[in-house]
């Protein structure tokens, strides 16, 4: 039986990072180390095997959302650029398309409302251990990459955030997988208003069979590419490069 991140989550037990947390000692050797996250990786890559990757995350009803969908990470991106333009009500923001495809888009949030939308209700689940249910609404990252047209050997979208976070700029890697998933969204709307700034404004990623930290908050770029090497510390992700989390969270 293989236990998903959300059992694990049910149980208390926040996934592989804190339960690795117990054996700071044993994790300190390199050799030891190196073999304890070979196992990780093996794990993962096995998950990714067998899990349906196509499945989709269960919905809610509107009664069933949560009265406050808490803020995590950085509330405020707090810089000029991004105070200069929520200062504009995000008029002046675009999200820039590129990297290995046919037609890079800088995209307006009028562009995003323009394309097809989808709406759901799902439920966002922290490694932190809390979870939240809310209503999303966007485009599918899969017509926005559509729009652009991938190219040949593109493997991963990069995210690029507004925001840095204890230092260093925020940002996540999604595979091609999730990218064209039904549930993947550029949601520029929460519980059907705009997206408060602590929340992500003007848009943010939705992956919902991914734990919390790979839901991109404070977009600017959404980037094709063939390898993630090169780019942060390598890993794809703020936390995966600091914090050792896993690049694929998938529950
Ligand atoms: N740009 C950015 N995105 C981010 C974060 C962040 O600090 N900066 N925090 C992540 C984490 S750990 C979680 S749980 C969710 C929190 O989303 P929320 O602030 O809307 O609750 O955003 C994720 N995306
Ligand atoms: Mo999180």
């Amino acid at each position: 039986m293989i236990v998903g991140r959300r059992d694990l989550i049910a149980g208390g037990v926040a996934g592989g990072a804190t339960l690795l947390a117990g054996c700071d000692r044993v994790i300190e050797h390199p050799a030891a180390r190196r073999i304890l996250f070979m196992g990780e990786d093996m794990q993962r890559g096995l998950q990714r095997a067998l899990v349906d990757r196509n499945a989709l995350a269960p919905e809610f009803t509107p009664e069933q959302r949560s009265p406050f969908f808490r803020p995590n990470g950085t509330r405020d991106p707090g810089t000029p650029e991004y105070d200069a333009l929520r200062e504009g009500r995000f008029a002046e923001w675009r999200l820039q398309v590129d990297g290995l495809v046919a037609r890079p888009l800088s995209l307006a949030l009028t562009d995003l409302a323009a394309f097809p939308q989808r709406a759901q209700i799902t439920r966002h689940d922290c490694v932190e251990g809390w979870s939240a249910i809310a209503k999303w609404q966007g485009p599918k990252l899969g017509d926005v990459l559509k729009a652009a047209g991938m190219r040949d050997g593109a493997r991963y979208i990069v995210f690029t955030c507004a925001d840095m976070y204890g230092g260093a700029p925020y940002y996540e890697s999604i595979d091609l997988v999730d990218a064209f998933h039904p549930q993947t969204i550029l949601a520029w709307a929460l519980n059907d208003r705009f997206l408060p700034v602590m929340n992500g404004a003007p848009c943010r990623l939705r992956v919902e069979r991914q734990l919390g930290y790979k839901h991109a908050k404070y977009l600017m770029r959404a980037t094709a590419v063939a390898s993630l090497a090169g780019i942060g510390k390598g890993r794809g992700g703020y936390w995966e490069d600091n914090v050792d989390y896993d690049w694929y969270a998938g529950i």
